[in-house]
């Protein structure tokens, strides 16, 4: 149905049945019951049709004709029954922070958002928003039992990037998006607020100690837990008492806000120790640096966090945080550290692809303390021109199982464009047997964009690829493929249509994003990579009139157009924000490059030389076909000397050094074919090293172009020899002459 419950929760029985909120509601609260669960229900209801709520004390009389009970039986006496009557089993088994939503419209229309304990009511009522749907005109609640409970303990964000930390209503903004979306966790880090690390002895001033507090009240109504932390290692004596001093002096003034709970993180640091105290007392330690982490570490945890009652486990991060293995350090300072302390780490890398429950129990194994991964994505603070808009991806379902009790992002320096890729990862992070990213983007997509959320999925599509994830231009790339396809084999006059039509949507897409859509910061974070589109869809759009004028033949117009496509891709290449990298760039470029359609031209010369090929001789159409070949070896230098645009001719550059392989690659293959039918074993031998080279070089090469017409032909020149192809050049060639014995091949 419209039901766009996120994160997806783990059991869910729906029916279709169910009733509406209407006229009056009654809301049966206990002393215990949570506060914010109670405002979450109410404003609910407010929002819906709903004409009077009626407070009811537990153990009053209940009267009304649907009725909500918040609270599971930690905090509200009369839900047990409530739960009982209607045969449902409570929230008591469940993980923490689980819980129990159930409702019946048998006889009564009752509700209950029974929480394990008040987390869990507060996302029983989260829940209970996502379930009121519009039916005929009325909002309506359905018939449902929905058994809740997060997988990952440790679920949300650590603003831990370089650069531009976010504004303090950037933060307020986020502490709201993860209530909404179950995540429990900020980690306040970011590297170049000068009080973290740079001046980490110094307080921060009374303005900045304000609004620290508004963070964590906004933290708190919110059900997230707002960890503070100092970054201290570039200057901190670990053995001293003076610093020592300054250290818990600053972790207090924030406790006396109602911070519980801290980190110290000791990420991108010299690990030589610096103050004459250190030296002395660690210098002889097999490993000096992990002995005086731990030394500070430890005496963090005996004298602060466990003299402070509430006070939650230390987290850190090591020196080395990357990597899974061993290494002296990591060795040192595991065996000397407090096993309550959580230990963070990247993963396999910095920014990594993937992360592995086998990775993960290395990891644990060397620290042999529960771990928090610090996931360097959807982080941009390296690569100031991308946003990475696309969903989480590659991180096993059962991390949790292998010591892992969570995952905190570290976000884009772009607060509101981050919850984009986080409304995935607190789905990823709930339930990650469930999660489907492409899925949780497209509900992602949907619950920021509102209105706009088509717009928005044109936008966010081609800024969807990542160091994680090479996909991108979703609706873009089979446009693309379809008409270079119908390109070569026919009439390419619809296809071409639908490619236009998509850029034109890139076309429009700045007016009707800022029509559609309210939020101005993300407006202002996503404006010159919106610019950037729009440009590419002129230029698309002129690429795509460009191919079919050379085409159909109209070599006045198609000049033209190629003015035009090269003006336009100048002109887009002047936005250094990056957009479809992968798809619309090589799409503009390989445009401008078909002159003459060389790719048709081949075409019909391969055919008939394979034919004559088959049947017997074939040493004419080889001559033909070589002639072809050695063309395109001169295409390079001829298009060189043709465009004089000396911007467009670098962008282009790969390309050429593509066709011009492409081209000898060609030539070698029809002297290896002919050499080896004449039975010269000798020089089709050489032939074939010859053409194998070329093709690992082509293969190489970063872009492609001949993939429709003459890379095929490479690689069926050698179908027998099936060794020397490489396994993963045969994408793409099944349906030409060959295939066949390819496929029994492979
Ligand atoms: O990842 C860690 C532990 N530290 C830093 C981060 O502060 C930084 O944001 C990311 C991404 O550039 N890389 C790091 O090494």
């Amino acid at each position: 149905g419209n039901l766009a419950l996120n994160p997806i929760p783990q059991e869910l029985k729906l029916s279709d049945k169910g009733f509406p909120l209407t006229p009056n509601v009654g809301i049966v609260v206990d002393k215990k019951t949570d506060k914010q669960a109670v405002n979450e229900v109410v404003e609910a209801l407010e929002a819906a049709d709903v004409k009077q709520i009626v407070h009811i004390d537990a153990g009053e009389k209940v009267t009304t004709p649907v009725t909500i009970w918040i609270g599971g039986p930690s905090e509200n006496k009369d839900s047990a029954a409530v739960l009982d009557q209607m045969g449902v089993k409570g929230p008591e088994a469940l993980k923490k922070e689980g819980y129990v939503l159930a409702s019946s419209s048998k006889g009564k229309n009752q509700i209950v958002l029974a929480g394990k304990d008040q987390t869990g009511t507060y996302y029983a009522a989260k829940t209970f928003t996502q379930l009121i749907q519009e039916q005929q005109g009325r909002d309506w609640f359905p018939q449902v039992e929905i058994r809740d409970w997060p997988e990952m303990a440790i679920r949300g964000s650590i603003e831990g990037f370089y650069g531009p930390p976010w504004t303090h209503e950037d933060r307020l903004k986020q502490l709201e998006f993860y209530g909404e979306n179950k995540l429990n966790t900020y980690i306040y880090a970011p590297k170049d607020d000068p009080y973290h690390r740079e001046n980490w002895r110094e307080p921060y001033p009374k303005e900045e100690l304000a609004r620290i507090k508004e963070l964590i009240d906004k933290a708190h109504e919110n059900h997230v837990k707002f960890t503070f932390s100092l970054s201290p290692g570039q200057s901190i004596c670990y053995s001293g008492d003076q610093d020592f001093a300054l250290l818990k002096k600053k972790m207090e003034a924030v406790w006396d806000l109602g911070v519980r709970s801290y980190a110290i993180f000791l990420d991108d640091i010299d690990m030589n120790l610096k103050c004459q105290q250190d030296k002395d007392q660690f210098g002889n330690d097999p490993n000096p640096a992990g002995a005086a982490h731990a030394y500070l570490l430890n005496r963090f945890t005996k004298e602060f966090i466990r003299t402070h009652e509430g006070a939650e486990r230390l987290i850190t991060v090591p020196t080395d945080y990357t990597g899974n293995g061993p290494t002296p350090y990591r060795d040192r300072l595991a065996k000397l550290l407090d096993k309550d302390t959580v230990v963070m780490w990247t993963g396999q890398k910095v920014v990594s692809e993937q992360v592995t429950a086998e990775e993960a129990d290395e990891v644990h194994e060397v620290f042999k303390t529960d771990m928090l991964l610090w996931d360097n994505y959807p982080v941009n603070d390296y690569d100031r021109n991308s946003l990475f808009l696309g969903p989480i991806v590659g991180r096993d379902a059962d991390l949790a199982k292998h010591g892992v009790v969570g995952l905190t992002a570290n976000p884009m320096n772009e607060a509101e464009a981050s919850k984009i890729p986080l409304y995935t990862i607190a789905d990823y992070t709930w339930n990650p047997a469930a999660y489907d990213p492409v899925d949780s983007w497209k509900r992602s997509i949907q619950s920021f964009g509102g209105e706009a959320a088509e717009t928005l999925k044109t936008v966010a599509e081609n800024m969807y690829s990542s160091p994680i994830n090479t996909t991108e231009s979703l609706t873009l790339t089979p446009l693309i493929d379809a008409f270079w396809k119908a390109y070569v084999t026919g009439d390419a006059d619809q296809a071409a249509d639908q490619l236009i039509a998509e850029f034109k949507k890139f076309q429009q897409a700045p007016a009707k994003l800022q029509q559609e859509m309210d939020n101005k910061k993300f407006l202002q974070e996503i404006e010159p990579y919106v610019e950037k589109l729009s440009l590419y869809g002129k230029a698309g759009e002129t690429a795509v009139q460009y191919v079919m004028a050379q085409k159909k033949g109209q070599t006045d117009q198609a000049a033209a157009y190629r003015e035009q496509l090269i003006t336009l891709f100048n002109q887009s290449e002047q936005i250094p924000q990056k957009v479809g990298q992968g798809v619309i760039k090589p799409f503009l470029v390989k445009s401008a490059l078909v002159v003459p359609p060389l790719e048709l031209t081949l075409q019909p010369v391969i055919d008939q030389f394979w034919k004559a090929y088959d049947s017997g001789s074939g040493s004419q159409e080889a001559e033909q076909l070589i002639t072809e070949f050695k063309e395109l070896q001169q295409i390079p230098k001829s298009i060189r000397k043709d465009i004089t645009d000396k911007a467009f001719l670098t962008a282009i550059d790969p390309y050429l050094q593509n066709l011009s392989v492409y081209g000898e690659a060609g030539e070698a293959a029809v002297d290896y074919l002919m050499a080896d039918k004449n039975g010269q074993s000798d020089e089709a031998n050489a032939y074939k090293d010859r053409l194998k080279t070329l093709m690992m070089q082509a293969y190489q090469l970063p872009q492609e172009i001949g993939k429709e017409v003459i890379k095929p032909f490479l690689i069926n020149s050698m179908w027998r020899d099936l060794d020397v192809v490489d396994y993963r050049m045969l994408d793409g060639v099944n349906k030409s002459r060959g295939a066949g014995q390819l496929i029994q091949y492979t």
